[in-house]
């Protein structure tokens, strides 16, 4: 299935050769039969199979424990007299006895709870289970409430009471006993909000001492056999969002944006959305099995109750079915509550339940609830917010320093370019191929002196080859992960035979950190950054193409406990290396496939190895917005499609859409014809070209919107309904997505398209950025489609700040004056920011930065600092304001007055200039000349 490299000659792999030459390239596409449906994996299968109501849980009385939280416990009913004591400890005899689960909730600031659910450690088990460590943040557990009281109370038919306890002003949450229930409810009205196992779907399979008799723990799929030593342990449960019109997120999948629903009536054999980080070749679009990275984060949005979010930290393979209207048709009616809902049934095969509701209710609150547990995402280099150039591969130095002339022939600006795996020796990562890349350190230098970069694959699976010292040292410190056997794991990856690092172990992500110094990594350079492939892990002759399930991890964690965390803690040693690299001083960038809850601290993410077709193209966009809603801002998706030639129509519709990633890169397998921008025909290279230079003039802009990102959570690229929670027509909508709050962008993704339609949301006015004109909110409109560009439109009521300057990278622009692009509203009026840094070292942290507001109100524009409260700034920039473009501007307008500098200028005519060329002429203001950093005001008359 994958590309061999010549070290893969070998005996075993001669069926899998011959199987190549028969099936060329073209042809080979997703293999379904390589991976497992639900009804191959047992425990889905089980879960799938259970009937609401069949849970038959009932909780104890709550307590209040030292630290301020509830805790119950969890005993069968119909056990209850029979066989437990007062403490309600089973007192049955014999190893495999059901016991008691303890319940634990835990409430936190802004509308947060984390319901747990585990076994009672002080039983004696067979096994702790696996909790995911180095997810939550500290910040978070510093938030956290101490209960002091809770309340009883019979809910309307019940006999039994429920624990009623403080959420949030305005919100409580519910524990009912019997049946047991968790859930959230508007303190007023009552209304829920989310709760647990309405549906009585709740199961948790307890460890067991040992096998009964004729039991078969062991589980197979094609030739592979997973020992499961400790048997069945998955759990499942439902969850059920109130109010709610649609549900979204738990990427990755390629799929619509709203989850469709997989279970119900009229839908036939279909699979729940898969979580299982895979290396899934050619992945197909509108699927819902499982891609590279997993996060159980699901988002609600409805019309009436607004937005809620559920999230299961679990790095266990995870399958969620979205029960659609009647799914339960047939069973006793169990949910009696009368409120309009969207049911899920969640199912992971190990680990413990360690749940967090969030109340929402604005779209922007969950995903800045989501991220108070998980992490921000990290603050950007200015240059990786950039055009990245990549190929598998740039073949050698010649080729690398003819791509960088190229790119300044055509005036096309870049800031790194990428090597993949061609570039180690013989696929030892942290090497050099010393006949392709004989002098690295130079070849770096050349670019930085153009303010580039260059960024190197580091995969991780290490090549068995005792003369490699990344091998040896980790095979002599037993830093591998361990087969079942204890052994280290032996697996087949692109060196050959291989084994990988257990970065679940501190002690060894810090070791692996280490290798990215200066020293050890022999011809790195300061300006070499960091792409982490491969991390799922792949395996290629694994079960599914990863690491056996019952592989062994630090503290003997199996690897099915821990499979959809394991590329995130490659992720996380790796962007540590870099820090540490740079004493501290640098902002690390570091792209990875794999991800789980909390990559967006580690830098950037993609989505894979797409394929160059329109639907391709069209997928992308909810993969990244999805990607957005569950923390990780700084993703895109391989611009041209990964595998396959595209047509130069396709390849430039790409750019034009790329150009709003948040993470812009061109990519290429290595056997498809090249297709660097200037490649195919003089009038492509110009639209490829334009849509790179909007890209660059938008920098300052997209800057901005990361540092938002990094202080709230509030992703970069964001669905309509985000900053449109009312408006209905949005909630599908998923071809068109805002960047930041101010610009709607809708993709073309057919071929030779002649019109395009774009709803225009809410009641305000849009400005389409490519003829100035304006259009109404609350309508779809019919564009014609331009070769040019693509429609992009300024909300009415914003102000973008920009860099029109041509320039060859993000670097050399970093003096250049900026553009303020000011949309006024029906009350002429407007407002924006700016944020600048040095956009690269953590001094920002220390306050060393310009956050501008810019107001436009009553003819005047004023700058103000929201950064500094003492009114002083520690970032020193000379930038100056060269323009201000008005949108909308009455013509009785003439003049503009600029304090304190007492200047004097007219308004005239100048041209829009996004998208390469000059644009309409709209009101402008030229040469203010006023500085970035100071007060400043324009008045016009
Ligand atoms: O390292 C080679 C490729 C890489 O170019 C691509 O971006 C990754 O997603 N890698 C996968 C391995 C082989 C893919 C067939």
């Amino acid at each position: 299935m994958k590309k061999p490299s010549k070290d893969l000659m070998f005996p075993l792999f001669f069926p899998f050769f011959l199987t190549l030459l028969l099936f060329p390239a073209p042809i080979l596409s997703w293999k379904k039969d390589e991976f497992r449906n639900c009804n191959q994996t047992p425990f889905c299968k089980r879960s799938r199979s259970r009937n609401p109501g069949s849970c038959n849980l009932v909780s104890t009385d709550v307590l209040i424990s030292e630290d301020g939280d509830l805790v119950a416990k969890l005993i069968p009913k119909s056990k209850r007299l029979d066989f437990y004591d007062e403490n309600d400890n089973n007192i049955e005899n014999g190893t495999n006895i059901v016991k008691p689960l303890v319940l634990t909730v835990s409430v936190y600031q802004n509308g947060i709870f984390r319901l747990k659910i585990d076994e009672d450690k002080n039983l004696g088990l067979p096994k702790k289970r696996f909790e995911v460590p180095d997810v939550v943040v500290d910040e978070f557990e510093r938030t956290k409430l101490y209960l002091s009281r809770k309340r009883e109370e019979k809910i309307g038919d019940d006999l039994v009471e429920s624990s009623i306890f403080y959420l949030a002003d305005g919100y409580e949450g519910v524990i009912r006993h019997d049946p047991f229930e968790v859930f959230v409810r508007e303190k007023g009205s009552k209304e829920r909000v989310l709760s647990l196992n309405s549906n009585g779907l709740f199961d948790f399979e307890q460890l067991k001492g040992g096998k009964e008799e004729g039991e078969d723990w062991e589980e197979r799929f094609r030739s592979h056999v997973d020992s499961r030593p400790y048997g069945p342990q998955s759990i499942s449960f439902d969850v059920t969002f109130y109010g709610a019109d649609f549900v979204y997120g738990i990427p990755e999948h390629a799929t619509s944006l709203a989850l469709k629903p997989t279970r119900g009536p009229g839908i036939e054999h279909s699979e729940p959305y898969r979580l299982f980080n895979l290396d899934v070749f050619e992945y197909l679009h509108e699927s819902p099995f499982g891609l590279y990275g997993s996060i159980p984060f699901m988002i609600s949005h409805g019309k009436g109750r607004g937005t809620s979010g559920f999230f299961w930290l679990n790095a266990a393979e995870m399958q969620i079915d979205v029960l659609g209207s009647g799914w339960d048709a047939g069973a006793d009616k169990i949910m009696m509550v009368d409120q309009k809902r969207i049911d899920t049934l969640w199912m992971a095969e190990a680990g413990v339940v360690d749940t967090f509701f969030f109340v929402g209710p604005k779209p922007k609150d969950v995903v800045r609830q989501y991220t108070s547990v998980t992490g921000t995402p990290a603050m950007p280099q200015l240059f990786a917010t950039a055009y990245h150039q990549c190929r598998w591969n740039y073949r050698d130095e010649e080729d690398v320093y003819h791509v960088d002339s190229k790119f300044d022939e055509h005036d096309i600006p870049y800031d790194v370019l990428w090597l993949d795996i061609e570039h180690t020796d013989g696929k030892k990562y942290f090497t050099w191929d010393k006949v392709l890349f004989p002098n690295p350190e130079e070849m770096q230098n050349k670019l930085a002196s153009k303010g580039r970069r260059m960024v190197t694959i580091v995969d991780p699976h290490i090549k068995r080859d005792d003369s490699y010292h990344i091998h040896k040292e980790a095979s002599q410190n037993g830093y591998y992960v361990k087969d079942a056997s204890g052994k280290d794991f032996d697996g087949w990856c692109w060196p050959g035979s291989s084994s990988y690092i257990d970065m679940l172990s501190p002690e060894i992500r810090s070791w692996w950190g280490d290798k990215f110094s200066y020293d050890s990594y022999q011809g790195s350079t300061p300006s070499l950054y960091i792409w982490n492939d491969m991390n799922e892990p792949s395996v290629f002759n694994g079960p599914e193409v990863t690491m056996p399930r019952d592989a062994l991890h630090y503290g003997g964690v199996e690897h099915r406990e821990l499979h959809n965390a394991y590329g995130y803690y490659f992720h996380m040693a790796t962007s540590e290396g870099l820090v540490k690299r740079g004493n501290g001083k640098d902002r690390p960038f570091v792209l990875s496939r794999a991800f789980f809850p909390g990559s967006q601290r580690y830098g950037a993410i993609w989505t894979g190895d797409n394929s160059a077709n329109w639907d391709q193209l069209r997928v992308s966009i909810p993969m990244v917005l999805t990607l957005g809603l569950s923390g990780i801002s700084f993703s895109g998706a391989d611009v041209g499609g990964f595998f396959g030639n595209p047509e130069p129509e396709l390849l430039v519709r790409w750019y034009q859409v790329g150009a709003y990633y948040p993470f812009f890169r061109g990519h290429a397998h290595h056997d498809t014809k090249r297709r660097e921008p200037w490649l195919l025909g003089e009038r492509n290279t110009e639209l490829m070209s334009d849509a790179i230079h909007t890209r660059y003039t938008l920098l300052p802009y997209f800057y901005t919107l990361f540092r938002e990102a990094n202080t709230s959570g509030v992703p970069v690229v964001r669905p309509l309904w985000m900053e449109f929670p009312s408006d209905e027509n949005t909630f599908g909508i998923d071809e068109a997505f805002m960047v930041g709050n101010g610009l709607l962008v809708q993709g073309i993704y057919t071929e030779r398209a002649t019109d395009v339609s774009v709803y225009l949301p809410g009641e305000q006015l849009w400005y389409d950025l490519r003829s100035g004109m304006h259009y109404n909110g609350g309508q779809t409109h019919k564009f014609e489609a331009s070769e040019e560009n693509i429609p992009s439109f300024q909300r009415a009521g914003t102000i973008i700040p920009r860099k029109d300057r041509y320039r060859r990278s993000s670097m050399q622009m970093e003096h250049d004056p900026y553009t303020l692009v000011i949309a006024l509203n029906s009350s002429q009026a407007a407002e924006g920011e700016v944020y600048i840094d040095d956009g690269k070292s953590f001094e920002f942290k220390k306050g060393a930065y310009i956050h501008r507001r810019f107001t436009f109100a009553n003819g005047k524009l004023t700058s103000s600092d929201i950064a500094h409260s003492d009114g002083k700034t520690k970032y020193i920039s000379h930038c100056t304001l060269e323009r201000v473009i008005l949108l909308g501007l009455s013509s009785a307008y003439k003049t503009a007055l600029i304090e304190p500098i007492s200047k004097k200028a007219i308004i005239e005519l100048g041209p829009l200039r996004l998208h390469g060329g000059r644009g309409p002429f709209v009101p402008t203001i030229r040469k203010p000349g006023v500085h970035m950093a100071d007060d400043w005001s324009i008045q016009i008359s």
